[in-house]
Order: C-alpha cells, then sequence, then structure tokens
C-alpha cells in the first residue's frame, strides 16, 4: 500500500483524477467498494453547497450543486454504520486555511517540513500530494486555501504576476475538489511597478489594482479573492497615507466585487514598538480600539478577519471582545493550527476542546467565515506529528457545524485514522488527545498568563524573555504579586466586553480560574476558589503537568500504531517530556525566587 494515501484520515483509496467536484464525488464512491453503497442523484431544491442524505434501500445523497454531493458522499463514507435523514449545510460560506508558505520554500511557523508548492522561488508541486491534500480538505468541509503568507516578501509579488499561470494550474487541482484558491497580497504592490504610491485613494493606485485584478481572475475566475496583512508587524498599509483600514480594504474590495471576489483584511494591528515602561498602553486592547470605530465603513465584500483571542494564539485566552462588538461588520474568525505557541507539532495540543470553547464564547452567528493558519508543511504525514492532523480534520468539522460535539469529531478523527484499533484502543486515544490541550496548559503558563516562550522561537520557557521588550506582552511579576490589572482600575480592557462578560471578568471571584491572570494582577498569597494559594496552585500544576506527560507517554507505548507513526511518536514524546520538565523546573524556581515561597508538599524547586 502507497503510504502516502494512508497519512491522513481518509483510508480507501485515492479515487481517479477528475476535473469536477460531481465527478470527484462519483469517483469517490467507486473507490470506496467496501462501503455501503451509496447513489447520488442531483437535484435543484438545495443549493449553497447544501445537501440532503435519505435512507431508503440506498443511502441518498441530493443537492442542489456539485459541492453538496461531494459532502454529502464523504459524510456517508467516513460515518460509522448509518447516518440520519435530513438536510445539512455549512455554517459559513466560506470555511477557509491560510498557508503561510514563503516562495523561497520556507514556512513561517511551519512545523511540518517545507512548503508543498513553493521552492526555490517558484511553484513546485508533486501533484498527487495536493490532490490528496485537496481531497482531505474537502472531507471536512474546506473550501478555500490562501496559498502564500500574509507577510507577502518581494519575491511572492510574482505570484499576481509572471507565476499567475503556475497559480492557475495548481487552481485546477484544487478545484475538482470544490477548495478555492485565494492569495495574500502586499498593499505596497503598486510601488514595485512604477507607481510613485500605495494610497488607496489616488486614482493611479484604484486603477492598477483594477487592472491587476483583472488579469488575475482572467486566469483564476473562481479565485476566492484576496487576503490582506496591513499595518501590522511592519507590513505596509494605509496608515502611511493617512487613510483609514476601511479606506484600504474598500479599495480592493471594489476591484474584486465584479468578480464575485471577497476582501479578507486581517484585524491583527497593535503598537509593536511598545516601551516596556509604558503602563498604559495594553495590546490587548488594540484590535478593538482600531476597528471597532469603523464599523459599518466596509462594503458588503469585505470580511475583516479576527484572531479568536486578543493576544495571539495563547494556550488560553478569552474571546477576542471585537468579534462581540461588531454589529454592521462581517466577520472571520482566525484560529491557528500551527502549533506555535502550543508545543510546535512535538507536544501534544489537540484543538477540538478549544474550538468548542471559542464557539461557545462567541456564539456560532457572530461571523460568516472561519479561517485556520495552516499547520501543512511537505512532510510525508503532512502535519509533523500525525496527531496534528486531528487539528485540520476537527477545524473542518467545526467550520461546517459549529455546534459540533468535541469528543465525538476526536473519536471520528481516532476511528478514522486507526481503523485496526480496539474499541479500548480507541477510548484511551481519544481520551488522551482531549486532555492534551490541559496538560499542555498545565506544564506551560496556567490560569491564562501566556507568553513566557523563548523569544522569537516560541518553543520553550524564558520568563523574562518578553519582559523588557517592544511587544507589548508583559507579566511584571515582581516579589508580591504577577499578572497585569485589566480591570477597570487597571488598563480598562475589560470594558470593552458586553456588560454581562464584564462584570464576570472584573471580579477576580467571578473570573474563571484558568483566565485569572490574563485579566488580574494577584498576590501569591491570594487564596482560589478552591481553597489554594495562588503560588500553591502554580507550583501544583507544573508538577502535575509533568506528571501527566509521563503518564500519556506510557498509555500511547501501549498502543498498536502502525510502525511509521508510532517511531515519530515516540520521538516527539521524548521531546516533550523534555520540554515538560524545562517549563516545570524553570516556572517553579522563577517564581520560587521571587516570592520565597516554599512548595507545602516539599518537592523539588530548583534554586
Ligand atoms: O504571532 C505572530 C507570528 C508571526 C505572524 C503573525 C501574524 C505571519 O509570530 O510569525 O506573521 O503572528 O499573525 O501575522
Amino acid at each position: 500500500m502507497n503510504r502516502c494515501e494512508h497519512t491522513l484520515w481518509l483510508s480507501w483509496p485515492m479515487p481517479a483524477e477528475t476535473n469536477t467536484p460531481y465527478e470527484t464525488a462519483m469517483a469517490e464512491i467507486s473507490a470506496a467498494q467496501n462501503l455501503p453503497k451509496t447513489v447520488v442523484l442531483k437535484q435543484t431544491h438545495t443549493g449553497d453547497e447544501a445537501y440532503e442524505i435519505r435512507n431508503e434501500a440506498e443511502q441518498i445523497v441530493i443537492s442542489g450543486d456539485d459541492a453538496g454531493l461531494l459532502y454529502g458522499v464523504y459524510e456517508i463514507l467516513m460515518a460509522d454504520g448509518r447516518i440520519e435523514n435530513g438536510i445539512r449545510k455549512p455554517a459559513y460560506a466560506y470555511r477557509m486555511i491560510n498557508c503561510w508558505d514563503n516562495m523561497d520554500g520556507t514556512i513561517e511557523r511551519g512545523y511540518s517540513g517545507r512548503s508543498l508548492w513553493f521552492d526555490n522561488g517558484r511553484i513546485a508541486y508533486d501533484a498527487s500530494r495536493i490532490r490528496l491534500l485537496a481531497r482531505h480538505l474537502a472531507s471536512v468541509g474546506i473550501n478555500v486555501i490562501c496559498i502564500n503568507n500574509v507577510n507577502v516578501h518581494q519575491d511572492a509579488l510574482s505570484l499576481i504576476d509572471e507565476h499567475l499561470d503556475d497559480v492557475a494550474e495548481l487552481a485546477s487541482i484544487f478545484r475538482a475538489y470544490h477548495v478555492r484558491l485565494m492569495l495574500s497580497i502586499s498593499f505596497a504592490h503598486p510601488l514595485s511597478d512604477g507607481i510613485a504610491t500605495a494610497d488607496p485613494l489616488n486614482p493611479a493606485v484604484i486603477g492598477w489594482w483594477e487592472r491587476r485584478t483583472a488579469l488575475v481572475y482572467s486566469r483564476i475566475p473562481d479565485l476566492a479573492g484576496f487576503l490582506v496583512k496591513a499595518d501590522s508587524e511592519g507590513r505596509p498599509g494605509p496608515f502611511t497615507y493617512g487613510r483609514s483600514h476601511a479606506e484600504g480594504a474598500n479599495m480592493l474590495a471594489q476591484a474584486l466585487q465584479q468578480y464575485g471576489g471577497i476582501l479578507v483584511w486581517r484585524c491583527f494591528v497593535y503598537n509593536c514598538r511598545q516601551n516596556w515602561r509604558d503602563t498604559v498602553t495594553d495590546r490587548p486592547k488594540a484590535a478593538y480600539e482600531t476597528y471597532q470605530p469603523l464599523d459599518g465603513q466596509f462594503l458588503s465584500n469585505v470580511i475583516l478577519q479576527v484572531k479568536n483571542g486578543p493576544y495571539d494564539f495563547q494556550v488560553r485566552e478569552p474571546i477576542s471582545p471585537l468579534l462581540l462588538s461588531m454589529q454592521k461588520t462581517q466577520l472571520a474568525l482566525e484560529v491557528q493550527l500551527a502549533q506555535e505557541y502550543t508545543g510546535q507539532q512535538v507536544d501534544i495540543y489537540e484543538m477540538p476542546p478549544l474550538f468548542k470553547e471559542i464557539w461557545d464564547g462567541m456564539g456560532r452567528d457572530r461571523i460568516m467565515a472561519a479561517a485556520a493558519v495552516s499547520n501543512l508543511g511537505n512532510d510525508m504525514n503532512y502535519t509533523g506529528h500525525p496527531f496534528a492532523a486531528l487539528n485540520l480534520y476537527a477545524y473542518g468539522r467545526f467550520a461546517s457545524d459549529p455546534d459540533s460535539n468535541p469528543e465525538q469529531v476526536t473519536d471520528d478523527w481516532v476511528r478514522l485514522t486507526y481503523p485496526s484499533f480496539s474499541e479500548q484502543d480507541r477510548k484511551l486515544l481519544a481520551y488522551i488527545l482531549m486532555s492534551s490541550r490541559s496538560v499542555y496548559e498545565k506544564y506551560t503558563t496556567p490560569m491564562g498568563l501566556g507568553w513566557m516562550v523563548t523569544p522569537g522561537l516560541h518553543y520553550g520557557p524564558s520568563p523574562e524573555g518578553y519582559e523588557y521588550q517592544a511587544w507589548g506582552t508583559y507579566h511584571r511579576a515582581d516579589r508580591d504579586a504577577v499578572g497585569i490589572d485589566r480591570t477597570s482600575n487597571g488598563t480598562g480592557y475589560t470594558r470593552q466586553y458586553p456588560d454581562a462578560l464584564c462584570r464576570l471578568y472584573e471580579n477576580s471571584e467571578t473570573c474563571p480560574d484558568n483566565l485569572l491572570l490574563f485579566f488580574h494582577r494577584l498576590r501569591y498569597d491570594t487564596v482560589l476558589k478552591d481553597g489554594r494559594t495562588l503560588i500553591q496552585r502554580m507550583y501544583d500544576e507544573h508538577f502535575e503537568g509533568v506528571e501527566e506527560v509521563y503518564r500519556m507517554a506510557e498509555l500511547l507505548r501501549s498502543m498498536p500504531f502502525p510502525q511509521e507513526d508510532a517511531a515519530v511518536i515516540e520521538e516527539r514524546m521524548q521531546r516533550q517530556l523534555i520540554n515538560a520538565n524545562e517549563w516545570c523546573d524553570v516556572m517553579n524556581t522563577y517564581f520560587h525566587r521571587l516570592s520565597g515561597v516554599q512548595d507545602e508538599h516539599n518537592r523539588k524547586i530548583y534554586d
């Protein structure tokens, strides 16, 4: 059996090459011969990717469009036995993956090899691997993939220039699976093409973007649109010209409108040149302060893309208040599958519980699109750690149906990925995966503290690595207390939330324990709800986290993983154990040295 065909969760053979989603659906059925017989009927009473499943003598999929048929077929083929009659429709029109791939083949924050489609300044790929990927994306309803980094470096300008034909060819592979391409663009692109400015209100700039967009759509008529990171971490943007982000985004959206394209504008704007002595500026407030006043000013094909938390994909953050506050603007939620701050696909950190928390915190109707920073690369198994594939799978499931149950999603992935496992092994693995996030949280930064990672790299502990830097990520620990007061008495961040949430977070008695140090500055001797002091809780969590990793390692060794997976899982687990011990010891030593408080249980803390 070709290893390549068994690296992700679809285990039946790869079907023959096709051109349309309809043909793909038919090909999937014939490739999966041992699965229940399915009949595909094409009707027109549904549409917009919706489909109906009917169990009669045969299982029937009915849809008004090819995409709906494809999704219905995957649902039947991936199900465990009979599935319920009914109509389903993906919750959002755009279910996107954002790849941070550079033209030289590197991937920003990539932990599973190099780019699957860029190398050495050009487009180069193994078409069968791309098809396999497209197939998996479609199987969980993902329908847009942005192929290049939001940090658009000079060589990536070629994607909408001399490399456009190659992009179009890549688009055709994804198209058969109803996955549309998207491109990240640079706001300053006109400057490299003989225009003296990139001012969004300048007629020469407007004309340049209109012509360029027309060219792009002449080659890729179903391009989903453009993705933009502007005025963020040094990227160019409208601020340079004294223009607002509404003016900047609308100019590009206007150019896209006649082709049905969307303009996705990221809201990751903050002062990354903060003076650490400045205690008034509070980075989590930045996105709301920048975008909330612009609510209602964006054209109908602009989508503002907001990270799930107000900081930057930390282990645990509260929901971004911007996601709760825009009434007249279309929003996309952005999550990060790439485990930048969450173990880098070495440590196990599974996201189904995170996705549940985010959607519960936000509500399913606040957004009209979802985006996930990709965890993909050209490693044989695509995601580095075989378990990281669950994050991709789960993202697709939640983006299609935000009411998904995280346990169910995890169980399904385990069953599909390791079909030969006994029920007991399946349950055990699902349990380990479901608890992995809280284990990671315990040995790194419990109670919402965040950061404290090695600067730049973002793996491993460095309690003061970012403390005196310009990134706005401080904890201000001293001998008595730790954390930033973000209540009305402090930076006032809590006031960005609707009243009920504001009240909940304001008060350290009602604030959930796992976010206490996100919202409050607390003394080490503060007594928490469970009767322990803050410092004791800190020590306990770190020690427990490490113990739980040892237990996890032992359980995983008892499971019958296929050989290739077993080797990768064991090798990474060794590194996770080292990392967990390092976090535990560094963090406990750090707080012990500062506070001088002894561990009640007299465990080993290095001085
Ligand atoms: O967290 C930061 C990452 C950057 C990334 C940025 C972003 C693409 O460290 O590598 O840049 O987020 O989201 O734009």
